[in-house]
């Protein structure tokens, strides 16, 4: 088969080796899909709050009202990311329990309070935390005049970011700005599936969302370089999502072509710019390039799934559809097919494309849904084959890859189809009145891989030897 340039793993054989010291291990959480407390103590409604009301838009009409809870179980939380022995945690705060309204004209303190409590319980257990500042909750009263496509909500992003560095910043040394542009544009204002959920002008409404998005970036990033870098000598980013593509046909070049398209659109705002006349650029008028180049520290990358491409072209402007190989297995959730091959493959193509960047995965995993069933082996399986080729990205491949983030911490709001579908390494039983977290099987799978910092099996060999019988 031909191999684009890129490595052809053999995927079944499993890399015995390590990682190196200090390797990040994270699991990761986001605020809406967690917290619950959508109007304790003055927190203001976001553009979730307000869609997740709306009947009809998410799957059983559930809601982020109460979700895991974890706006009032600090302890618990911080309970079960000691068991699973990550030394990092990446969750993401609600704009709207720090600032009701999205801006600095009144600053809610017991909103602040918790996430000050939660960043010194973490720090406490020797766990760093690793904070988004955006996932995906608006503002509603920002969104009231007109969200991102409005450039007035650069500079309030800019003000809510300055306000949580020089709160929190003295202790957290890891920041994400945005999560996921890319979803946020298409899902949010294209196809209208998540909040705000807008649909009726995609052709150009996305665009100008990621044109803004990506400037709310560049601000928080230069606002953190100028003003608080050499103190807080942290690091800032944007989290990037991307799937693998392979070309449906290897043979074919519009089916590489189409391939390469696929990964482009969803990875432009970095910049990679050799590949810049098919982005947002050619279809918006604005680049989304310029002001960007340069302002990220290491490049976060969530990753799921892999896709095969095809062309498919609209009038002069080219595209791709994709379809999936019916071989690889499935997750609870459609779009998501377990292909751990595509993991190494886009790890590479980062290296290459965008000069060897710092990377850390800041999303991977994998959800089921249907009956509870605490023995999940298909995440054993997930983690245990997509962690062995970050493995041998690093190794073999030497992409400069520093750590790993498993989403999710314990199973949460899944956006637009609640919680049926499932990516908790914990269980959480929501309908007991404690909302407890309950231990999925995956759970001692992750540790030990974090314990042997690598890779399970050769670790329990080395362990076994050691045994006299
Ligand atoms: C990410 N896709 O979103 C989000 O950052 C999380 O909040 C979310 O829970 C997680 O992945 C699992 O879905 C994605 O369709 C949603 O390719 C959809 C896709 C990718 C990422």
């Amino acid at each position: 088969m031909k191999d684009n340039g890129f490595p052809i793993p053999d995927d079944e054989i499993m890399l015995y080796g390590e990682f190196p010291q200090g390797f990040l291990w994270s699991t990761a959480t986001a605020a809406y899909q967690i917290e619950g407390g959508w109007r304790a103590d003055g927190k203001g409604l976001s553009i979730w709050d307000k869609f997740a009301h709306t009947p009809l838009k998410v799957f059983e009409d559930d809601n982020g009202d109460i979700a895991c809870d974890s706006y009032n179980k600090i302890d618990e939380d911080v309970a079960v990311l000691k068991q699973l022995r990550v030394n990092h945690y990446r969750f993401s705060i609600s704009w709207t329990r720090v600032l009701p309204d999205g801006t600095t004209n009144y600053i809610n303190e017991a909103g602040f309070s918790y996430y000050d409590r939660l960043v010194n319980a973490l720090l406490a257990e020797n766990i760093q935390p690793h904070i988004t500042l955006y996932h995906w909750d608006l503002p509603q009263a920002l969104q009231n005049v007109g969200g991102w496509e409005n450039e007035t909500t650069v500079e309030r992003f800019k003000d809510y970011a300055d306000l949580v560095f020089s709160r929190l910043g003295d202790r957290v040394k890891l920041w994400i700005t945005i999560n996921e542009p890319y979803n946020v544009a298409m899902v949010g204002h294209g196809y209208g599936v998540a909040a705000p959920g807008i649909s009726f002008r995609p052709g150009t409404l996305p665009y100008i969302v990621g044109h803004n998005l990506i400037k709310a970036h560049a601000e928080a990033w230069h606002l953190y370089n100028d003003k608080y870098r050499a103190k807080q000598n942290g690091m800032v980013s944007i989290t990037i999502n991307s799937d693998w593509s392979e070309p449906r046909n290897p043979y074919k070049q519009e089916d590489i072509d189409a391939a390469r398209r696929v990964i482009q659109v969803s990875q432009d705002p970095l910049c990679s710019t050799r590949h810049r006349p098919f982005c947002f650029e050619t279809l918006s008028g604005v680049s989304l390039c310029s002001s960007t180049l340069g302002t990220y520290d290491y490049f976060g990358f969530n990753h799921y799934t892999t896709v095969l491409a095809y062309p498919l072209n609209y009038g002069n402007l080219q595209g791709a559809g994709t379809v999936v190989d019916r071989t690889w297995l499935d997750s609870g959730s459609g779009w998501l097919k377990v292909t751990p091959f595509g993991l190494r493959r886009i790890l590479n193509f980062i290296k290459k494309e965008y000069g060897n960047p710092t990377i850390i995965i800041t999303e991977n995993g994998v959800s089921e849904r249907g009956p509870i069933d605490l023995k999940d082996y298909h995440r054993s399986y997930f983690y245990e084959k997509y962690i062995n080729q970050v493995l041998k990205a690093h190794l073999l491949d030497n992409v400069d890859v520093r750590g790993y983030t498993a989403w999710s911490l314990m199973d949460n709001l899944e956006w637009a189809t609640g919680f049926a579908e499932r990516f908790g390494l914990f269980y959480v039983n929501r309908s007991d009145p404690n909302v407890p977290r309950v231990a999925k099987e995956s759970v001692s799978l992750y540790s030990t891989i974090i314990n042997c910092n690598g890779q399970a099996p050769k670790c329990i060999m080395s362990i076994l030897k050691q045994i006299k019988f």
